[in-house]
Parts: structure tokens; C-alpha cells; sequence
């Protein structure tokens, strides 16, 4: 088979697991809003992607190891000292689409495989990484496995920390059989993450590559709210402290925030409520309780803290009985990428001829906490009317292939220093 058809059959075969309907799509025109993937981390969709990933690397005579935060890596050992790591992710968001993580994940095998089945020889070790939650769509906090990878968070703390379901990591991770007992050893002189963009910008300057500068800052709230659950009918308005009328006023304050600081700073700046629950949740109950989830994030840091001191100051206002707790689970100031790397993706993107231009990542990545400790870059491909994190993500293979042409390049530039 060609190499640009193995990639295309893995990522079309890889794409079916944890889709509802169990589908195979090869064509972006059969794709339906009903046809998302949701394989957050420790599920069985999760397992099941983990262990087609880990199968493909035995067959190709790769030996995968699997480390305490059920990171996997594949290694192709090279003569000289020094690790180039391409890694992503294989989770996914709730109904979400196919390329996001696992089209860099199988990419850089595809690399790997590339490299070794034409003779080259690499000098640095050649590693391929698949890191544990990147989404935080099972647990609350995202990029654990990658974070734990470079020490921001310990063993004993990630391993406790529980999902939604109230399991801890280690137990999760246990149950699918992806939880090493050590840590991978050593630690990346270089990493590049190839990734689709999930945005519209290349689609729309018609660019066929990205090459990441930096990547958004991010702050998320975790916010519970208090008022006082009653009957429908018979409290008087003036007497509620209704805890879904609460959470609409901060809802809207978030969104205005974000437009005001967009403006104000002329930069992208973002906020978001995904996530709330009701409780009780019924037609005829006055809601006591409303959690929700708040996602900020900018481009740059002095917006950022715009955003974070205007939605502090909303939830700390207590009004009618209401009362508020809320959490920073995540928090990161942008993240910018090594010019080395940069330089060597674009020499990449410059020989083989495709249009390119630099931009910032609006979309967290594992390449945020790796940033921190080795010297990262980035390689984007388009989304299709930039959708991602929904069932219509779509990247055309035709793009797939270039960006991974341009991740062995890279390879190739950084194995040469
Ligand atoms: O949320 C993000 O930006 C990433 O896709 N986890
Ligand atoms: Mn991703
Ligand atoms: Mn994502």
C-alpha cells in the first residue's frame, strides 16, 4: 500500500472508535452531526483507540512503553545523544470529530515508519508520544498525562485526581490497562506537535500550512452556585434566590468580557460557559444549584488578566441569598514556540513548496506544558469551515499528507543539528 493511503486507511479506521453509530468515513460529504466521536480519557473507546495505536506499533516492529500517567511512547533509537519527540493525543471531547490529537498521534508514526523504511539513519532518538486526557473531558482538568510528563503535576496527585464519575486517575487508567509502572526515561531537546488548526484562518488565506508562534493563554473556573430550590407556582418572585438566574447573569458577563477585551486589546480573546448543571433540574422547581464551568483565554496575558479580574469580581458579588464558590482549575499564561523549531518546520514547508503562514494557537495543546521544558514548535493543517470539537471536524487527507511531509522534514532539519 502507498503511504499516503496507510495513513488515510489508519485515520479512517481509528476515526470509527468511539462514534455512537460505529461508522467508517472516508468522505467529508457523509459525515453527519450524528456522527461524533466521544472517547474521553480511561473509557472504553479510549482503550480501544490505545490499543489500535499500540497494535499498528507492534506490528511495525515498534515496542510501545507505557508510563505512570499512562502516557504512551514508541522509540526509534538513534546513535547520538539527544530526543526529538512528536507526540498529541488520542482522547477526544464529547461528540467530538477524528482529527483532533489522532491524526498528529498517527502521523508521527507514519513518520517513524516513513523514516525507518527508507534507510535513514537518525542520529537523536526519534520518539512518538500519546498523552493520557489532553481534553479533560473525563477528568476536570486538561492536559494531565503531559503535565504530569514534565513534573507540573506529581504522580500522587494526578493518580488521585477523580472524573466525573467520582473514580481516580490511577484506578481508571488501571481498568483499561494503560497505567506503567516508572516514568519514561529521559526528556525532550525538541518537540513538535502536528495538529489540525481547529480554526478558520488557513481556510480562509487559503494557506496550505501553519507554523505555530504561540500558544493561547487560559484560565478555567470551576463555579458552584448557590441559591434556594422552591415550588414554581407559589414563591413569589420578589422572595427567589434562583441559581439558574444567577448563572444567566454571569453566562453573559463572560461573553461580554471577552468581546469588550477583543476590542479593547485588538487581540483574540475568548470566554466560554460549555458545561452547567441544574439541580434539581425540573420544570417546576425553582434551580438551588447550578455548576458550572468558565473557559478563558487570550493570546496575550494582559487581556487575559482583563478577562479574570472582571468575572472574580462578578462571582464575588453576592446578591439575594446567592451564595458562590468557585475553583481555578487550570490556569497558563501563552505559551510561546522555539524559533529553532519554527525555523525548521518552515525550511520543511520552504522545499516542498507549500503555502505557509505563522499564527497563534486559539486551541490548548500538550505542546503548552512540553513548551516548558524543551524547545517546541507546531504544525497546523486546515479544518474544513474551521469546525473542531464537533462531529463535521474535517481535515482533507490531501492536507494530512502535507503536514506530515512537513513534521518528517522538520525531523530531518532538527536530527541535522
Ligand atoms: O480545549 C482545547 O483547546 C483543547 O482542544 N483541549
Ligand atoms: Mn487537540
Ligand atoms: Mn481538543
Amino acid at each position: 500500500m502507498e503511504n499516503r493511503e496507510r495513513i488515510r486507511e489508519i485515520l479512517i479506521e481509528q476515526g470509527s472508535i468511539g462514534r455512537e453509530n460505529g461508522k467508517k468515513i472516508s468522505r467529508y460529504i457523509d459525515l453527519t452531526a450524528d456522527d461524533g466521536v466521544t472517547r474521553p480519557a480511561g473509557t472504553d473507546p479510549d482503550k480501544k483507540t490505545r490499543d489500535y495505536f499500540t497494535e499498528l506499533c507492534r506490528k511495525n516492529g515498534f515496542d510501545p512503553f507505557v508510563d505512570v500517567f499512562g502516557n504512551i511512547f514508541v522509540t526509534l533509537q538513534g546513535t547520538d545523544p539527544g530526543i526529538i519527540m512528536m507526540g498529541s493525543h488520542l482522547d477526544s471531547v464529547v461528540h467530538g470529530g477524528m482529527f483532533d490529537g489522532a491524526m498528529g498521534v498517527f502521523s508521527s508514526l507514519e513518520v517513524l515508519l516513513r523514516l525507518k523504511e527508507s534507510g535513514y539513519k537518525n542520529k537523536k532518538t526519534l520518539v512518538v508520544a500519546a498523552f493520557t486526557g489532553e481534553e479533560g473531558s473525563a477528568f476536570h482538568q486538561p492536559m494531565l498525562g503531559s503535565n504530569g510528563f514534565t513534573g507540573n503535576i506529581s504522580r500522587e496527585k494526578l493518580w488521585a485526581i477523580k472524573n466525573r464519575d467520582g473514580v481516580d486517575f490511577k484506578s481508571a487508567m488501571q481498568r483499561i490497562e494503560y497505567l506503567g509502572d516508572s516514568e519514561f526515561p529521559g526528556k525532550p531537546e525538541y518537540y513538535l506537535e502536528y495538529h489540525i488548526e481547529q480554526g478558520p484562518v488557513l481556510e480562509e488565506k487559503k494557506k496550505q500550512i501553519g507554523i505555530v508562534t504561540s500558544i493561547t493563554g487560559q484560565c478555567v473556573l470551576s463555579v458552584e452556585i448557590n441559591g434556594i430550590q422552591g415550588h414554581s407556582g407559589t414563591t413569589p418572585m420578589e422572595m427567589r434566590s434562583d441559581a439558574l438566574v444567577r448563572a444567566a447573569e454571569i453566562i453573559e458577563l463572560v461573553d461580554r468580557t471577552a468581546r469588550e477585551a477583543s476590542a479593547k486589546y485588538k487581540n483574540h480573546s475568548v470566554g466560554t460557559v460549555g458545561e452547567l448543571s441544574v439541580d434539581p433540574g425540573r420544570f417546576n422547581v425553582i434551580p438551588g444549584h447550578v455548576s458550572m464551568k468558565i473557559d478563558l483565554r487570550s493570546e496575550h496575558s494582559n487581556s487575559l488578566a482583563y478577562m479574570k479580574k472582571n468575572v472574580i469580581s462578578e462571582l464575588e458579588t453576592t446578591n439575594n441569598g446567592i451564595n458562590i464558590k468557585y475553583t481555578i482549575v487550570a490556569e497558563v499564561e501563552p505559551s510561546i514556540m522555539s524559533t529553532e523549531v519554527m525555523d525548521a518546520i518552515r525550511s520543511s514547508v520552504k522545499s516542498l513548496g507549500f503555502s505557509y503562514m505563522d499564527m497563534p494557537s486559539g486551541a490548548g495543546h500538550d505542546t503548552i506544558p512540553i513548551s516548558k521544558i524543551s524547545k517546541a514548535g507546531m504544525i497546523f493543517v486546515p479544518s474544513i469551515k474551521g469546525l473542531s470539537h464537533a462531529p463535521l471536524e474535517w481535515t482533507d487527507f490531501e492536507d494530512v499528507e502535507r503536514g506530515l511531509e512537513v513534521l518528517e522534514g522538520a525531523v530531518k532539519n532538527l536530527d541535522k543539528k
